[in-house]
């Protein structure tokens, strides 16, 4: 079993690199959109997938794309099993009936090398892997499906935003989506304290912002907004106890996180109500062991003192 982490330098945790990276895309010889062709490979524990799901879900591809759901822990030998007996969630492989992820990644190349990651975006007709990552799986949803969409006009990716968005998400991913295990699997304290003030200081940031704007962007419901979510609905039920940021201050700004999460999100575009459902299924993968799925099962390298300074 590969490993979904490394550490290679002593301050500071870095996440190994997605390596399938195909793309669905109109015109494409190799992996053109088509109904029913594509299938996702997903979970709900995972913050990584959980943003395919929703916008799986925000542009109504659920009878265009069709999704299996791996146990919700991680087995540290098998890699991510199916089990449809495990809950409501859970499901078999009904396509390639694999008995877990990393079969998948055998099954589409023998001699692949690489972490067995999920999600997993397969191509049921070349019975390959198209593509392991979840920022690029979002991007094709978004844009290469329209034609079978049944909510082809939202568009997360709006061409005068792509490069405030992509400003704001490299941002998010490194301080926040990525930072909560770069605090969680920090190898010293000093790497800890650093990952720890971005996380608190970009949350901050984007707290402040959402004061005067209504999404991250301004007025449009963007990909930025999709991406931020996933780490937001699990900070309380997977980080914060499971990485340690047990301080008084870090369990107010988690809440005030919340808020942000709110403001961002719910109620203020009617079809989002989905992600109130979301967030419970999301909240029932964390709690049965959620973030272990990230190899958070070191709780967060907790030898860590929560944070040094006083930030009220
Ligand atoms: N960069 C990837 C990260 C995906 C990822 O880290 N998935 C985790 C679950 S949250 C996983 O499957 N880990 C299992 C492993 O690496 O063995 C993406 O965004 O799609």
């Amino acid at each position: 079993m590969t490993t979904n982490t490394t550490t290679d330098n002593k301050k500071e945790f870095n996440r190994e690199a997605s390596k399938l990276r195909n793309w669905v895309k109109v015109g494409s010889d190799q992996f053109p959109p088509e109904l029913d062709r594509y299938h996702l490979y997903a979970n709900y524990t995972c913050p990584w997938v959980n943003r395919v799901l929703i916008v799986r879900k925000l542009k109504g591809l659920e009878h265009v794309i069709s999704v299996s759901i791996t146990e919700p822990r991680l087995d540290e030998k098998e890699g991510w099993p199916f089990n449809p007996e495990f809950d409501e969630l859970t499901t078999e492989d009904s396509i390639n009936h694999a008995k877990n992820i990393p079969e998948l990644y055998k099954l589409s190349d023998a001699n692949y090398q690489g972490r067995y990651s999920v999600p997993i975006l397969w191509d049921k007709k070349k019975s390959v892997i198209v593509n392991n990552e979840s920022s690029e799986i979002i991007r094709m949803l978004n844009s290469e499906f329209n034609a079978f969409s049944n909510n082809p006009q939202l568009n997360l990716l709006p061409s005068d935003l792509e490069s405030e968005i992509d400003k704001i998400n490299e941002l998010i991913y490194e301080n926040i989506n990525n930072g909560v295990y770069k605090c969680g699997f920090a190898p010293t304290q000093e790497g800890y304290d650093i990952a720890f003030d971005k996380l608190f200081n970009t949350l901050e940031l984007l707290e402040k912002r959402l004061d005067t704007n209504r999404y991250l962007l301004g007025d449009r419901f963007t990909e930025a907004d999709v991406r931020l979510f996933p780490t937001l609905v699990r900070f309380d039920a997977a980080y914060y106890n499971g990485f340690k940021y047990k301080t008084a201050e870090s369990a107010k700004r988690a809440l005030e996180s919340m808020t942000t999460e709110k403001k961002a999100i719910g109620g203020k575009v009617p079809e989002l109500a989905i992600l109130e459902d979301f967030k419970a299924k999301a909240k029932n993968g964390g709690s049965r062991g959620g973030f272990r799925g990230d190899r958070g099962g070191r709780g967060g390298r907790g030898g860590f003192k929560s944070h040094k300074k006083q930030r009220n």
